[in-house]
């Protein structure tokens, strides 16, 4: 057979300011992605800080605008920066969960995905470039700042211009590039995906669960990445009817939709699971890493009490029959919900900060099992990324197992462990320069130990702030440490404050307030969160100045 010959060329280039990673990969406006050589000089920064001689690496993205062009630069990229092979998406399509999955089956060097995650598409919404090591997981900061380090520095790149590749259709492509085979393997987003998704859950027995029509359910895609995944699991193989997944098109601009599954953003879900007609819902964002969870009539599940529940009812599902449940972990803002399982079932619990890429080396070592976070992330060690349709698959699992309700399961939960009432108010694309000023106030604060011992009135009782401080993460296994990850506030009775800014948003900032309190007073555990919640809410926004600083006196977005 003759290959296709190609000869790569180097391209001089100038460095751009700001391309360092944030909380999960590099994400700005698509029309900054679009500038002159700035998608090229980040994923050269990409290639020169990983080891060029890379066998293989899997490339897809979440299908919003711009990623079918940004795919087709990183395979001229990588043809001609040495890289062997290449794994691509059909239309360049993978969920987050897919591609850190065939990372793993692969034993690929890495992977690099197209997505700005929940943050809305289209030409005037945002885009991101993602790095996955070979354990599947987000790159640790480590590489994150050598990536960054390069961007700084960058005066060439590497690209095959010539070489275009069909990636609309199935197949294997091989070229000759400089004399050297470079192979591209375009397959099918969802198969790989579903393969797993059987070897961790019992599909006959979800079968009969799902496909009884008295319990019908509900599952919006956000015309994100989810639909052709969902469509296959829940209606071809579970036996969902045939109108069960809505918004199932991949869009590019997300329908001008924002594609975050929460009670604000994903209030059509809401809507339609109030009239009372679905016993199951559940919605994922754009690259279907995250998922929401309800119940009939809307039952909202929060993301720590999602963990919880699943922590508590884990050895109903079949993958933690064949590895055994290791330890539990969440990220510092969450809630403890499943921190009261943990010491139930007598496992350890780890806390660490804000990010998925925190939980890999957790799992690497075999320390830990199920994990989440509170901005609706659950995942397991089956891969190392958050993974939304695993924890629907995990909800459903539980559903069929018991035969309860959604609402029942969780207050039976409260019921035996107690109830953490949790919060967060996002004040979206604030001053950067005011809200940099008020955690350096905190910071100061919190140093000085001033707070200490202070005593608030919070409902009908009284609390004292008994720890101050900004979360500082030491790593158990590489031993990395990470600072200044949060401003916590920790009162005697288990409530908690916690301060942070986003690490994902484009423009401006984003400042994140946690608050959360536990009881287990029969009398106040099915009370309305958000009223539990008011007092400490009202010491919080007064303790940190938050409505001066960002001169906002509502949040954008509270969940
Ligand atoms: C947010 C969430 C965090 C999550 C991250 C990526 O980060 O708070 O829990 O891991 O998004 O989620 P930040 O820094 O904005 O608070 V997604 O679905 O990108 O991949
Ligand atoms: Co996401």
């Amino acid at each position: 057979m003759a290959f296709e010959e190609h000869r790569s060329e180097i391209v001089s280039t100038t460095p751009y300011d700001g391309q360092k990673p944030g909380t999960s990969g590099l994400r700005k406006p698509v029309n900054v992605f679009m500038s002159n050589n700035y998608t090229q000089n980040f994923v050269q920064s990409i290639l020169d800080a990983i080891n060029t001689e890379n066998d293989l690496l899997i490339i897809g993205g979440d299908g919003r605008y711009y990623v079918q062009e940004a795919v087709q630069i990183i395979i001229k990229m990588c043809a001609a920066n040495g890289v062997k092979r290449l794994i691509v998406g059909q239309n360049g399509i993978f969920s987050t969960p897919a591609v850190s999955n065939l990372i793993r089956k692969h034993k690929a060097s890495g992977g690099i995905i197209l997505t700005a995650s929940h943050n809305p598409g289209g030409i005037n919404g945002d885009f991101g470039i993602k790095y996955n090591c070979e354990n599947g997981g987000p790159a640790p900061e480590g590489v994150t700042n050598q990536i960054y380090e390069r961007t700084k520095n960058i005066k060439q790149y590497k690209i095959c211009p010539t070489l275009n590749v069909d990636i609309a259709n199935i197949g294997a492509n091989e070229y000759k590039v400089d004399g050297n085979t470079f192979r591209v393997e375009v397959i099918d987003s969802v198969a790989d995906y579903s393969t797993l998704m059987k070897e961790i859950f019992d599909f006959p027995k979800l079968k009969t669960y799902v496909s009884n029509p008295s319990n019908k359910i509900l599952i919006d895609a956000m015309n994100g990445v989810m639909g052709p995944y969902a469509k296959q699991i829940f209606i071809d193989e579970l036996g969902a009817a045939s109108d069960a997944v809505v918004h199932s098109t991949p869009l590019p601009d997300f329908g001008g939709e924002h594609p975050d599954p929460n009670l604000t953003y994903a209030a059509g879900l809401v809507k339609a699971m109030s009239s009372g007609d679905y016993v199951f819902g559940a919605a994922f964002d754009g690259d279907g890493d995250r998922n929401m969870i309800l119940g009939h009539k809307a039952f909202f599940v929060t993301p720590s009490d999602s963990l919880a529940v699943i922590a508590a009812n884990i050895e109903l599902i079949p993958y933690f029959k064949k590895t055994g449940v290791k330890g539990f972990a969440r990220s510092m803002p969450t809630a403890g919900a499943v921190d009261q399982v943990a010491r139930k079932l007598n496992k350890n619990v780890y806390e660490v900060p804000t990010g998925w890429k925190f939980f890999g080396n957790l799992m690497d070592s075999n320390q830990l099992s199920l994990c989440g976070e509170e901005s609706f992330g659950t995942g397991s060690d089956h891969i190392r990324e958050k993974d939304g349709c695993w924890a629907v698959l995990a909800w459903l699992t539980i559903l069929a197992n018991t035969q309860l309700s959604v609402e029942e399961l969780v207050k039976n939960h409260w019921k035996t462990f107690g109830r953490n009432f949790f919060t967060r108010y996002d004040y979206e694309n604030c001053d950067a320069k005011k809200c940099d000023e008020m955690i350096a106030r905190m910071e100061k604060i919190v140093a000085d130990g001033s707070l200490l011992n202070t005593k608030y009135k919070i409902g009908n009782k009284e609390s004292v702030i008994i720890t101050n401080d900004n979360f500082e993460y030491k790593d158990p296994v590489d031993h990395s440490v990470s600072s200044r990850q949060g401003i916590r506030i920790l009162f005697d009775d288990g409530s908690r404050i916690v301060l942070r800014l986003s690490g994902t948003g484009s423009q401006g900032a984003t400042v994140r307030l946690y608050v959360d309190c536990y009881a287990d007073d029969i009398s106040v555990i099915e009370q309305e969160s958000s009223e539990v919640l008011k007092p400490l809410v009202d010491i919080a926004i007064d303790l940190l100045k938050i409505k001066e600083y960002t001169g906002r006196d509502k949040p954008t977005v509270i969940t």
